[in-house]
Parts: structure tokens; sequence; C-alpha cells
């Protein structure tokens, strides 16, 4: 956030716009001059490169390599995925895994690879490592999926943290993805995409980069296999990406490439190699689960920064109960903090919050409260003194604690890499509990430090435990919204043993799937800002971060009703579905752009309600598999080029397919289909793929088309669970996967599976159990029969 926006919303917040920007600047100077002090220039620097080969030691799961200045540690892991790591770095310890490292896969072994190189082979890849030190990942039969060159430092004479190079080849139909939350994407131009999570501190559009989540995550989808490479360093960096091209005629190919750069950190890497399914399953193997959202966050949620008071929540809440619109969660923005900002209620205009809670609880709408981690620095803050006794505050590198200015004025900031820290962090939440809240919206925790010049975020030298190890915020900025998130998390757990945290976070790193999900912070009201929602929310899900969704409408602003329409359309098929606006942003409540959207708005909310139980199974078969809710068209035929580059379109789960409307005055719209039948769901209207067809998207819908074969568990009109099917092609068979809600406790529902088949021209639905096939225990209602 500039000065100016920054005096902009303070004013608006109603406090002294002057003095609180007189606060950025001094900010400011303060960050640089602490900075100054402590992190002095880097001064000469040494270049290095691993030189040749010397020796190798083999051990369990591979071994390690010498080199004249360097060493690598191969291991390949139980589940298939392979480690490797420079100058001695092993995998631990590491803020991504989930636990400890896998162990290593006793069968795999080092063996002489040609021209005095050396090679381990996997299950699905081996890894080749020349005597220069170049490493290559190779299927299987050969094919070179990715061609890491020697690595290069650069070491400061003085001594200090290396700075590091990987440039990496892939091959010239590759394409990238990942990286985090991407404005641009999904599918990675050519271009430098930046390792530091950042606050862009206005609303963002399909230009700006880096955002509030960024991972050194690459999945890159070739036609001989998919990969996914994790450069396990939460340091700064850069990675810089080329798009390969093929050789027209007799020209020759050009390689894709990627160059990545870090400021410091381990050059480590994790590799796994497979069809997009089994690498995001080792992935979530890797770096734990997705954490099972309750159903209540898979149905609609309303937020706005500015309710202002109990009243008017009231008044919005109504809104919706008298046109009959579904609402399943209210968020309350800091405008219902006092002036001490987190885990505080203004009483003023929120004298009675467990009250409003229980309330809106009986009518099946749950409550769910942002926390921001900044602290307002100021005694009789009962937050500011519990964590000062604990010594829970970043400190800098001369033991003062650092300050930096948010929402509350002057602020210190819990160290989150320190577990002490994180427990006590965590019993805070219990103050939410009684206030009646069900969930958590983390926000500002990049963190983000509002300055009038230079980056909006703590000082680089600003000291953290890292666990006990001891560094500083170069290294710990990126994973401080995770350490968060995981306070949270464990504090809830610990508090509200029986029901499953829901925790969302607008910050974030590899492996905060384990805490829950983010949303896509503030997105720029207008089309491009549609387009990069959805960007966003498929770039995430394939870094393994399935649960997150868009500020529909946009976060400033005020969209045309279409674009309303539009945006809320494709809302109702995203795992996070929420209305949001700035405090300056015009309404975004659906009645209010007339009484067309306001009908078609309603369609939305009535189908996704019905398709919660749908929604209910993704998350689980997220949880299970890591396979995110939303899937590019490329999921289950990566080799599909002209599925590839599609990215206006979207798979959720393996049944349906959703055409979102993302430009200005369509009524209908080019589709690109995956190989066999689809299904219009409105229509039943059958077309065949692979390949394109235009389908008919009036204003009242967006095009939602079902798999032929599918099975989807729906809520019938009587509330039950139903299942819908639809008809496979005459002598084909189908099928899905059904887990019906078992509460938002703990308990494990089964997997239930159905198959579906023709019996000559009836159709067969069953339930596939162990003791053979069954009557499916739900009712059945069969679609597409029209087109036999
Ligand atoms: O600097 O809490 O992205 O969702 O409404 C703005 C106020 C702070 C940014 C979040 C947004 C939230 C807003 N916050």
């Amino acid at each position: 956030m500039d000065g100016r926006d920054l005096v902009r919303s303070v004013k608006a917040v109603g406090s002294t716009g002057a003095a609180q920007s007189l606060r950025t600047v001094a900010a400011a100077w303060r960050r640089r001059r602490t900075d100054a002090a402590a992190l002095p220039p880097r001064g000469a620097e040494r270049a290095r490169v691993p030189g040749v080969v010397r020796e190798v030691e083999p051990g369990p799961g591979g071994g390690v390599i010498r080199f004249t200045r360097s060493e690598l540690r191969i291991v390949v892991a139980v589940n298939g995925v392979v480690f490797w790591g420079w100058d001695g770095a092993g995998p631990e310890p590491s803020y991504a895994l989930a636990g400890r490292c896998p162990e290593p896969d006793p069968r795999a072994l080092l063996e002489p690879d040609k021209d005095g190189g050396w090679r381990v082979v996997a299950e699905r890849m081996t890894v080749a490592v020349s005597r220069h030190g170049a490493v290559e990942v190779r299927t299987p039969g050969g094919v070179v999926l990715r061609r890491d060159l020697p690595p290069r430092w650069w070491e400061p004479v003085g001594g200090g943290a290396a700075r590091w190079m990987q440039r990496s080849e892939v091959a010239s139909d590759a394409r990238f993805f990942g990286l985090g939350g991407r404005a641009s994407g999904p599918r990675l131009r050519d271009g430098t995409y930046r390792l530091w999570n950042t606050d862009p501190g206005r609303a963002f559009g399909p230009g700006d980069d880096p955002l509030y989540v960024t991972m050194p995550v690459q999945l890159v989808v070739a036609d001989a296999a998919t990969h996914l490479v994790f450069h396990d360093s939460s340091w700064d960096g850069t990675v810089t990406l080329r798009e390969g091209e093929e050789g027209a005629g007799s020209g020759h190919d050009r390689a894709g490439s990627s160059e990545l750069r870090m400021d410091g950190g381990p050059l480590r890497c994790w590799a796994m190699v497979g069809t997009p399914a089994r690498v995001l399953l080792a992935w979530a193997s890797l770096t734990g689960a997705p954490a099972l959202p309750p159903a209540w966050a898979l149905g609609y949620h309303h937020a706005r920064w500015g309710f202002g008071s109990e009243r008017e929540v009231r008044r919005i809440v109504s809104g919706y109960q008298e046109r009959e619109l579904p609402l399943d969660a209210v968020h309350l923005d800091i405008d219902h903090y006092d002036e001490h900002q987190v885990f505080t209620v203004n009483r003023e205009h929120f004298p009675e919050l467990p009250v409003l809670a229980q309330e809106l609880r009986r009518s099946g709408i749950r409550l769910v409260s942002i926390v921001d981690p900044g602290v307002r620095a100021v005694p009789g803050n009962a937050v500011y003194d519990s964590g000062t006794a604990e010594d829970a505050f970043v400190r800098d590198a001369l033991g003062r604690p650092v300050r930096g200015v948010v929402w509350p004025g002057e602020s210190v900031f819990p160290d989150f890499t320190h577990a002490r820290v994180r427990e006590w962090w965590g019993r805070l939440y219990e103050e939410r509990l009684a206030q009646g809240f069900a969930g958590f919206w983390h926000d500002m925790n990049e963190p983000t430090s509002f300055t009038a010049f230079g980056e909006s975020t703590l000082p680089r030298s600003a000291r953290h435990s890292l666990e006990g190890r001891g560094g500083d915020h170069r290294e710990a900025h990126n994973v401080y919204a995770l350490c968060m998130a995981k306070a949270g998390y464990d504090g809830l757990r610990e508090l509200a043993s029986r029901e499953r945290p829901f925790v969302f976070s607008r910050s974030g790193w590899a492996g905060m799937q384990r805490y829950g999900g983010t949303w896509s912070g503030d997105v720029a009201t207008g089309w491009p800002g549609l387009r990069a929602s959805l960007s966003l929310v498929m770039g995430l899900g394939l870094c393994g971060v399935p649960y997150s969704g868009p500020d529909v409408g946009g976060f400033d602003g005020s969209p045309s009703p279409e674009l309303y329409l539009r945006w809320f359309q494709l809302g109702a098929y995203l795992p996070l579905f929420r209305t949001h606006a700035s405090l300056r942003a015009g309404r975004r409540e659906p009645w209010e752009f007339g009484a067309e959207v306001l009908e078609h708005a309603r369609v939305a909310l009535v189908e996704r309600r019905r398709l919660l139980p749908y929604f209910v199974t993704l998350a689980h078969l997220a949880r299970r598999t890591g396979a995110p809710y939303v899937r590019p068209l490329w999921w289950g035929a990566p080799e599909d080029r002209a599925l590839r580059d599609c990215e206006d379109a979207f798979l959720l789960g393996d049944c349906l397919l959703v055409a979102p409307v993302l430009d200005p005055g369509a009524d209908r719209r080019a589709v690109q289909l995956p190989r066999g039948r689809w299904y219009d769901t409105v229509t039943e209207q059958a077309y065949e793929g692979p390949g394109q067809v235009l389908v008919d998207a009036p204003l009242s819908r967006i095009p939602v088309l079902a798999r032929a074969g599918a099975v989807v568990p729906v809520r019938g009109d009587d509330g039950g669970l139903e299942l819908e099917v639809w008809a496979p092609a005459q002598g084909r068979t189908g099928g899905g996967l059904v887990v019906a809600d078992a509460g938002d406790g703990w308990d494990e529902p089964e997997l239930e599976r159905y198959v579906t088949r023709w019996e000559g021209r009836r159709l067969v639905v069953e339930r596939e159990g162990e003791s053979g096939a069954g009557e499916p225990p739900y009712p059945v209602r069969v679609r597409g029969l029209g087109e036999r």
C-alpha cells in the first residue's frame, strides 16, 4: 500500500489519517536503519560450481556423490519420491514436510551411469548425475523430463549465506504450472516470478506478481510425463521461466527452461513423476493431507469489511432469509474489533456477539472471524501484555521488539516460528470461541507492515527462532503465515477437540493445506480480475492447496451487474464460495444488482446447495489423494496439448466440467472437451469430445457439463442424499465415488464406489462392495437418457 492509499484507508476506518501516515514514514526509516546496521552489504563474492566426481558413498535409498567442491546426497523414499541435496543438505529440518522425512527405499541403489556419472533407479523415475554434477530426471523408459545443469553458488568472501542458482531444461512441449497463487496463470508464461509473499497493497489484476502465496513448487506437464519439483528453501528468490518451442519442419526443438535463483537456504530438491493424479498424491504424502473443511464451509459465505454493527449483520442476514437465499456463513472483518483489534470486540457496536452467533447458528449460519497477527503495542492491551510476558514477539538484532504499523497503529508481531509462541497464540482463540465464532480467516500475515516507502513487511534482519535454530526474516518471511496457520489450527484442535477447525489464510507456503486453505486476497473488480481469480484457484490446487476461492465481485469498486453475476456463477463451483468487498467498495449482496441478477444468483445458490454432497465428497477425496477439487482440463489427459493450453474452464472432480463466462456480453462460448461424451446439465444435450464445441451461456447460467457415466451425489428435495447418474453412452460404463457427510467431527466415513452399465436397454447402477455388487442405498435419478 502506498502512502496515499494508506491515508485514504485510514481515514475511511476513522483513525486520524495524518497520524497513521506519519507512523508509516517513521516505520520505513526504522526498517532501513535496522537492516543497514544488522545486514551489512554482501561485499565481494566467490563463485563456485561442484567440480568433478571424486568418489561415491552408497547409503540407504541412494548415497552421497562427492565432487571436488561440493557433495550431493540422493535419497529415494518409500513413496517413490526422490530427494537430492547439495553441499550435504538433507531433507530436514523443513517447514514443508508433514512429519519426518519418509523412509529411504532400500531397493534403490547408486549405480554407475555412462561417462563417469552415477544414477539411482526409483519406481517411476531414474535420477542420473553426470561427472560435473548435472542431474537428470528420466522416465523409466529413459526419456529425459528435466535436466538440471550443475548449480552455481556465490559466497561472500567474508563468510555468510551463499546465494545460488539452478538452471534446468525441460521438454520443448512442456508447460509450467504452480509457484503458488499467480494471477497470470494457470499456465505460467515466459517471465520472472518472485518467491516472496507479498501484499500488493492494492487490489491486484493479472499483471501483478508476486502475491500473498508463493512457493518454490513447479508442476511441469509434458508429453512424456508430468513431474513436480520442490526446492525446499524459504528464502527470497526468483524463477525465470521460458517455454520451449518445437522446431517446425526441419528446425530444431528448443528446450523449455527454468532458472531458480535463491538468496540463501539449502539447495535441495524433491521430485516426483507420473500422471498428474500420482504426482499430487505423492506431494500430499510428503507435505500432508489437506485439512477437511467442515461441511458448512463448503456452502455459501458472505463477508464484508464494514458491517459495522450487529444490527447491520442482522439486517443483511434477514435480507438473505426474506428472499429465501441459502446462506451458510457470515464473516466479520476488522471493524468488529475494538481499538486493540485482535481477539477483542467493539462492545458498542457488537454488544452481544454470542447471542447473535447463537441466533445465526439456529438458522444454520456460522460466524467466521478475521484474525490479524499484528498486536497493538500498548500496555493494557491484554494480548500485548500476555505476549510480552511470554516473550512472544519478533525482535531485532539488538534484542528490541520490532515495531511495525498495521490497522491498530504501532504493532508487534508474534514469532510463529517458535513452538512456545504458537501454543500461546493458539490459546487466544478461546476468546473467539466464547464469542461464538466457528471459523477463522487469517489476514495480513505475509506479514504486512505498512511503510510509506520500500517493502511493506518486517525488516529482513528481524530475528526469528526458526524452531530454535535461529535466523532472520529473510528465511522466516515466507513461512510466517504457514506457522501462524499451524498455531491457529493446533490451538483450535485443543480448544474445540470435537470439531474440525476451519482456518483459511491469506498468505502461506508449501504444506499450508494441512491447516486449511486460502482465498485470493484483494482481487481487482473487473473482467481481468475475474480471470485472475480463477488462475489462482487452479494454480494453488496444483501446488497441493485445494481449498480456495476469490472475493466474488472483486474486492474494490463496483462490478457491473453482469460482472457480478458471472463471478457469482463461477464462485458457486469453487471450493470457497464467498462474496466479500472492501470498506470503500460497493455492495455485494445478490439483491443489489437488480431483479434479474437476483433470480440468476438464486439459481446458482440453490445449485451450490444441491451439489453440497458432491463438494463433501471432493473434500474427502482431496484429503485422501491430494487431488484438488478444481482441476485443469488436462488432469486426466495431460498428453492432450489442446487441453494443456486451455485455461478458461476446469473439471470439478471427475464428474463435472465448468465453463465460466469470463468476458462481457457473451451468451455462448467455446469449450474444449476432453475425450468422451459430455452432457449440458441443463439442456441434457450431448456433446462428443475430444474437440471444441460451442455451448449456450445465457445470462441465467454458465455452462456446466457432466461426464457420461458419472455418478454425482446431490442433495434431494427432502435434504437426503441422492445419486444423479448421467447415462453412459450405449455399450459404455461409468461410475463414481461418494463419501457421505459424517458430520463436522473426526469420524471417517467410508468411500463408496458406484458403477453404471447398460444391460440391454436398462441402465444398471450398483454399489461395489466387498461382498459383491448391491443396490445403492440412496434414490437414483438417471439423466441424459434422451441421447442414446
Ligand atoms: O489492508 O481487514 O485481504 O479481505 O477485508 C486490508 C480488511 C486488510 C485485507 C484482506 C481483506 C480484508 C481487509 N484486509
